[in-house]
C-alpha cells in the first residue's frame, strides 16, 4: 500500500512564519512547469491532490500537504518564469528561500529539473544555493518520457555533469508516464519514516 495514501491539502500561505512546527517535512523545487505539483500527485497516488497546470507559475504560495502525524510535503513556487514581472519573481524567490532557509525538520529538498528542455542556469545557481546553505537535497530529472531513446544515454551524461553529480545521483523519472515514481515514493517515504500503516488524523 502507498504509504502516502492519506495525504490531504491542509494549508497555502505566503509566508514561511505562518507555518507551525512540525516533525519531518520534505519540499518540492524547480523551475516554473517542471512538474513539481505532478509529482507531488504521483507520489502520493493521487491526482488533483496538488494543482498542475499547462499554465506555467500556478503554484505562487507555499502549498502544505499532511502525509503522516506532523509530517508535511510542501509545494513551493517555481523560479524562472519569464511572464511574472520581476518584483512578483523577486516575492515568490524571498518566499521559497525563506521557506528553506527556516525548517529545522526539512529532511529534504527534492530540486525537479527537466529532463527534456535540459537544465538551466537557474538550476544551477538553485543547486550552488543549496550547497552553499547546507541544505540536504536530491535531484530527481522529470519528462524522461519526452526524450528520445536514441538521446537518452546523451541527457543522462550531460545533465548531470552540469549539475556537478553523477548520472546515478539523480533519480531519472516522468511523472506523467509514471516511470521511476514508485522508487520516489518510496524513498520520500523512507526519509518521513511513514510506516507501512500509515494511518492518521488530522487534529
Ligand atoms: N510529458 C510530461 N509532461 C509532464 C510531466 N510532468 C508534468 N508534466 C506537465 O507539465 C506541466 C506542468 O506541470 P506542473 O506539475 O503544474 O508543474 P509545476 O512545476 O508545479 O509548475 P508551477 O506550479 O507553475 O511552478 C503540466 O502540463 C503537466 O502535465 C512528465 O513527466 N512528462
Ligand atoms: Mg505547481
Amino acid at each position: 500500500m502507498n504509504r502516502f495514501s492519506e495525504a490531504r491539502f491542509i494549508k497555502s500561505v505566503y509566508r514561511a512564519e505562518e507555518l507551525e512546527e512540525t516533525v519531518a517535512e520534505v519540499a518540492f523545487i524547480g523551475r516554473s512547469n517542471v512538474g513539481k505539483s505532478t509529482t507531488i500527485n504521483k507520489v502520493c497516488g493521487k491526482n488533483g491532490l496538488a494543482h498542475a497546470s499547462k499554465t506555467p507559475g500556478r503554484t505562487r504560495t507555499i502549498n502544505v500537504f499532511l502525509v503522516g502525524k506532523n509530517k508535511w510535503l510542501v509545494d513551493l513556487p517555481g523560479y524562472g518564469f519569464a511572464a511574472v514581472p520581476k518584483s512578483e519573481m523577486g516575492k515568490l524567490d524571498a518566499m521559497f528561500k525563506g521557506y528553506l532557509l527556516s525548517r529545522p525538520t526539512l529532511k529534504k529538498v527534492i530540486l525537479i529539473v527537466d529532463a527534456y528542455a535540459g537544465a538551466t542556469r537557474l538550476d544551477e545557481e538553485m543547486v550552488m544555493w543549496l550547497d552553499k546553505n547546507n541544505l540536504p537535497f536530491i535531484i530527481v530529472a522529470n519528462k524522461c518520457d519526452r526524450v528520445g531513446s536514441n538521446k537518452l544515454q546523451k541527457v543522462y551524461k550531460e545533465l548531470s555533469a552540469r549539475l556537478g553529480r553523477l548520472p546515478e545521483d539523480i533519480r531519472w523519472v516522468s511523472a506523467d508516464k509514471g516511470s521511476g515514481m514508485s522508487d520516489l515514493s518510496n524513498e520520500i517515504a523512507d526519509l518521513l519514516e511513514l510506516t507501512k500503516e500509515n494511518r492518521f488524523r488530522v487534529q
